[in-house]
């Protein structure tokens, strides 16, 4: 199922094939998983006005498409014994392998889908050849395709970060390869290690049902940093853990108000009402500074020396990080 595929009255939020200014989205994102509808949540809010503007295009795939016997088996027993099932290999291969394409200088032309004018030729180069865990088509490959990057979220993988968000949003492909079970078989990685860039990745020390929530949480990181997906420009750049090196890099965000000014008796912190932005900003750092202390003496302690000031020094002392800094010991 393409996301597009779900709203046939509205072309604007058709995917990657039909892009009229760019002849295709900046970003293309294929989702394999056994639960598509999974990703309906895709639909909603800035990701879903994204992929109607066509800056990022989402396909999301059913592996079973993939799955060739009466019953579209994707599971079998752990070699060695065990709980749980593990997922067969082969789906995933032939999964990787419609949508990753043929080699660079293989890529066979591909005839636009019936009812979906453009869908052949309007994204040349972007990526494989007919999709059939979806129904879409891809471009005329008159140029080669660049390798995609295979994400695969796993409880053993490498921490997923924002400095990796930034760099994933940088490419032109991407795959989400969901498991299930107890995992997908190891040779799946090794096989597309031979043909793309392979990274296996956790959003976090909890163990999830599957791959589905998470993929949903890296794809949602990724997207909201491509151009235009964010109203304000400066949002992504002003955020904690901004890969930027903004002035709050490496700081969680502080407490945030809007009106009324006094509510249930509680009124916003005065200097947010000042209109002196010196102090505003200041503050803002005071803040940030103690809920990082407080909330994540992790990143504190991480807190580059030569990015801290006298003041900054005192509101980390006051907070219990006696010099602040990570060239001093603790
Ligand atoms: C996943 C599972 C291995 C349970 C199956 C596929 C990712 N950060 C993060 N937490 N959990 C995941 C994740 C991702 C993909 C899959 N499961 C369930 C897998 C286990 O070994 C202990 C247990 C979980």
């Amino acid at each position: 199922m393409r996301l597009s595929d779900r709203q046939p009255g509205r072309p604007a939020l058709a995917g990657w094939a039909r892009h009229p200014r760019t002849g295709g989205a900046a970003l293309r994102i294929d989702i394999v998983t056994i639960f598509p509808e999974f990703f309906a949540a895709l639909r909603v809010s800035l990701i879903g006005k994204a992929i109607a503007r066509g800056d990022v295009a989402i396909a999301v795939h059913d592996l079973r498409a993939w799955a060739h016997d009466p019953h579209r088996t994707v599971d079998d027993a752990p070699f060695g014994g065990g709980p749980g099932m593990v997922m067969k290999p082969e789906p995933w291969g032939e999964a990787l392998d419609a949508l990753a394409g043929p080699p660079a200088g293989l890529v066979a032309g591909a005839p636009a889908r019936p009812g979906q004018p453009g869908a052949g030729g309007s994204r040349a180069g972007r990526g494989p050849g007919p999709v059939p865990g979806s129904g879409a088509v891809r471009g005329s490959g008159a140029e080669p395709a660049a390798a995609p990057v295979l994400i695969v979220p796993t409880p053993s993988g490498v921490p997923f970060t924002q400095a990796m968000a930034a760099e994933l949003a940088g490419g032109a492909h991407l795959i989400v390869a969901c498991g299930r079970y107890e995992g997908i078989d190891s040779r799946v990685t090794e096989y597309a290690r031979a043909r793309m860039t392979v990274r296996e990745v956790s959003i976090g020390d909890y163990v999830l049902t599957g791959g589905e929530p998470a993929a949903l949480v890296i794809v949602d990181a990724i997207c909201r940093l491509l151009p235009g997906v964010l109203g304000n420009a400066c949002s992504a750049a002003d955020d904690s853990f901004g890969a930027g090196g903004g002035p709050m890099s490496g700081l969680v965000e502080g407490p945030v108000y809007t009106r009324p000014r006094v509510w249930h008796g509680m009124a916003v912190p005065a200097v947010l009402l000042s209109g002196d932005h010196g102090a505003i900003a200041r503050w803002r750092r005071d803040q940030a500074l103690r809920r990082t202390a407080r909330n994540r003496p992790d990143l504190a302690a991480r807190l580059p020396a030569s990015a801290l000031d006298a003041r900054d020094r005192e509101v980390l002392a006051a907070a219990g990080f006696a010099a602040g800094g990570e060239d001093v010991a603790h």
